[in-house]
C-alpha cells in the first residue's frame, strides 16, 4: 500500500523588525487554512518564521535579542497555531530563536503532531561571524547570538515515515543528509534565510539561487530521499532574502516550486515510497559504502595535506 503524503512548503514573506509575534502567527495560520483545503498532511515553515532575520544587528550585548527568542514552546502567542494544526490534523515544522532556562542560545526547529513535539532540532552549521564586520553590507552574526546545536541529526517517525530537519546554512553541507539517511530518513525538511547578496566574499548573483537548489536536489538524490526546503522570503528591513522554496523528490527533481518572494504554499503529494529504488539500488549504503576509506571525513576538521604534498614549499 502506497504511502502518499501531501507535503506543503509554506514560504513567508518578510517580517519587520518590529512584526508582532501575533501577526507572523496569523500569516502561518492562513497557510494552514490553505493546507488544509488542499488536503496537506505535513506543512514546513522557514527558519526563524516568527522574527526578522536578526542576526543582521549587532548589539554589543547579545542578551539585546532576547525579545526574539522563545523561551517556552508554545507560549501563549503560539498556542494559536499549535490549536489550528491540530484542528487540521497537519504536522509541522517550525524554525524558531530558542533560549534555555540555564541561558543557552540555539536556532531551533522542532516537528509538532496534534499536541505533541515529535522532535527537536538545533542548526550544527552556523556561518558568518561572531563579531561586528564593517567591511560587510549588512551583518550576519550567527555565531554571535547562537551556539552550534547539541543534538546532532535525529530523525524520528510521523505521519508513517521516517524525517529528519535541518535547518539553512546546513543544506550546504552533505554530511547533514548523509547522518540521517544512514537512519533511514526519507524526508528531510528545513527553513531558510539566505541574503541574495554574499556579505562574506563577492559572488554573482544567479548563484545564490542555482547554490541554494543545487544542494538541495544533489542531496535529495544521494541520500534517495524527499528534501523540503522553505524560505523566508522577500525584503526584510532592506536585505533582500530569496525565494525558492521547493518540494524535491528522491530523484533529485523538484516537483514544487515557489514563484513569489511572498507568503506562498506549494504542495506535492508525495509517495514515501519513492525513496525505496535509491535505497534498494545506487545507494544501498550497506551494500556499496566503503567506510574504511571515510575516516578523516569525521575525524578531522579542515584541511591538512598528506606529509607528502607538505613538503613542496
Ligand atoms: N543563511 C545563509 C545560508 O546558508 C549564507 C548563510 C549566506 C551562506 C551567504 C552562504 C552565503 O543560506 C543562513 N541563515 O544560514
Amino acid at each position: 500500500m502506497s504511502r502518499i503524503l501531501n507535503i506543503g512548503a509554506a514560504q513567508m514573506g518578510p517580517i519587520a523588525p518590529d512584526e508582532s509575534r501575533a501577526s507572523a502567527v496569523a500569516r502561518m495560520i492562513d497557510l494552514l487554512r490553505q493546507a488544509k483545503e488542499r488536503g496537506c498532511h505535513l506543512v514546513v515553515f522557514p527558519e526563524l518564521a516568527l522574527t526578522t532575520f536578526f542576526p543582521r544587528y549587532y548589539d554589543d550585548d547579545i542578551g539585546g535579542m532576547d525579545h526574539h527568542f522563545e523561551t517556552e514552546m508554545p507560549g501563549p502567542e503560539l498556542r494559536p497555531l499549535f490549536d489550528a494544526a491540530k484542528a487540521a490534523d497537519i504536522a509541522f515544522y517550525l524554525g524558531y530563536a530558542e533560549k534555555t532556562a540555564d541561558g543557552h542560545r540555539y536556532n531551533t526547529s522542532i516537528l509538532v503532531d496534534g499536541d505533541r513535539i515529535v522532535g527537536k532540532y538545533r542548526k550544527v552549521h552556523l556561518p558568518g561571524h561572531a563579531e561586528y564586520d564593517a567591511k560587510r553590507p549588512f551583518q550576519h552574526l550567527e555565531k554571535r547570538y547562537f551556539e552550534p546545536g547539541d543534538l546532532g541529526f535525529p530523525v524520528w517517525r510521523c505521519k508513517g515515515g521516517i524525517m529528519g530537519m535541518a535547518i539553512c546554512n546546513d543544506r550546504r553541507w552533505p554530511e547533514t543528509y548523509r547522518v540521517m539517511s544512514l537512519k533511514g530518513a526519507e524526508v528531510i525538511m528545513l527553513g531558510y534565510n539566505t541574503p541574495d547578496v554574499n556579505t562574506s566574499a563577492f559572488e554573482p548573483n544567479h548563484l545564490r539561487m542555482f547554490h541554494n537548489h543545487l544542494v538541495m536536489q544533489a542531496s535529495a538524490y544521494q541520500n534517495s530521499c524527499f528534501v523540503i526546503g522553505t524560505a523566508k522570503a522577500g525584503m526584510e528591513d532592506g536585505c533582500m532574502l530569496i525565494g525558492g522554496s521547493c518540494i524535491i523528490q528522491p530523484s533529485g527533481e523538484i516537483v514544487a516550486l515557489a514563484s513569489t518572494v511572498a507568503d506562498e504554499l506549494i504542495t506535492s503529494a508525495c509517495d514515501l515510497d519513492l525513496a525505496r529504488m535509491g535505497k534498494e539500488t545506487v545507494f544501498n549504503f550497506a551494500k556499496h559504502r566503503r567506510v574504511e576509506h571515510y575516516g578523516i571525513i569525521a575525524s578531522q576538521t579542515g584541511v591538512e595535506l598528506p606529509p607528502d604534498l607538505a613538503a613542496e614549499d
